[in-house]
């Protein structure tokens, strides 16, 4: 069901992507799309302070506005933070930051309805500012479909599930702000200084795979066309997963097929 806000944002996104080729893969553009199985990477749980991760070799660009993208089987969500892409500028902490918290029972958040038992939270910070929403359909030990859109317009932000919109953010972040190049990109881990500063208890502990990031906010009708796995898997515009170097510490490689996951057509925006 559309409503204004859904319009708004489609508007917005069509002034801003004017011009550009939008990312779905038709099938002249098979060249650009992932072939099955995929590669995912585990991050295993660890006590040490160098612990599993991803370290990007090069960098991103400026962004005024992302799409972060990616499959995720998460084994362990802590209540401090379960964090997979951690971007930090020299200067700055968490520029770019995205992850998974568990609530307890006793947590009101404060918007939507109190947990009736453990629940999840999907969380941005961009320019160390932070959003976090409910994401009821969030759950440990699956393969699931997770999305993170921010655009500066405003400091709107949204976050998926497969393909569902998690609670509406009513925290707006880094208005009009420009995600900064030249900084230093993490996975599987949480920056808290250029390429370490890891805390395990904030550790992605899990497997992650097609992890994409594109320049631009994507439409809810392309997220759930990426969760469906229609044709195949569009590559992000920024950061596309294992084309870009990596420099792989503990981490161990093997195939899988995200797309054989079960997927339930009853697709439902959570209010
Ligand atoms: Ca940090």
């Amino acid at each position: 069901m559309l409503c204004f806000k859904h319009i708004l944002f489609a508007a917005l996104i069509a002034v801003f992507s004017f011009g550009k080729a939008m990312p779905y893969c038709y099938n002249s553009e098979y060249r650009y799309c992932n072939l099955k199985p995929s590669i995912q990477a585990y991050f295993s749980e660890s006590s040490s302070y160098s612990a599993p991760h991803l370290l990007l070799e090069g960098t991103l660009p400026p962004l005024r506005h992302f799409t972060l993208c990616t499959w995720a089987k998460a084994w362990k969500v802590s209540n401090h933070g379960s964090f997979f892409f951690s971007y930090n500028l020299p200067q700055l902490d968490n520029e770019l930051l995205v992850g998974v918290y568990k609530v307890s029972s006793t947590y009101n958040p404060p918007y939507g309805k109190p947990y009736g038992g453990e629940g999840y939270e999907l969380s941005i910070h961009v320019y160390n500012q932070q959003s976090r929403v409910v994401c009821r359909n969030f759950v440990i030990g699956q393969w699931q479909h997770l999305c993170y859109v921010w655009t500066n317009v405003l400091g709107h932000n949204e976050m998926y599930v497969d393909g569902i919109r998690c609670a509406e953010s009513l925290t707006k972040i880094a208005d009009n702000y420009i995600i900064q190049t030249a900084g230093t990109a993490v996975i599987g881990q949480e920056q808290d200084a250029i390429g370490g500063g890891f805390d395990p208890k904030e550790a992605w502990i899990g497997e992650i795979a097609d992890l994409h990031i594109w320049n631009e906010p994507l439409l809810p009708s392309q997220i759930r066309h990426m969760f469906r796995c229609n044709l195949c898997y569009p590559r992000g515009t920024v950061f596309s997963w294992l084309r870009e170097p990596l420099i792989a510490k503990d981490v161990i490689f093997s195939a899988t097929d995200v797309c054989a996951v079960d997927i339930n057509e009853e697709l439902i925006v959570y209010k």
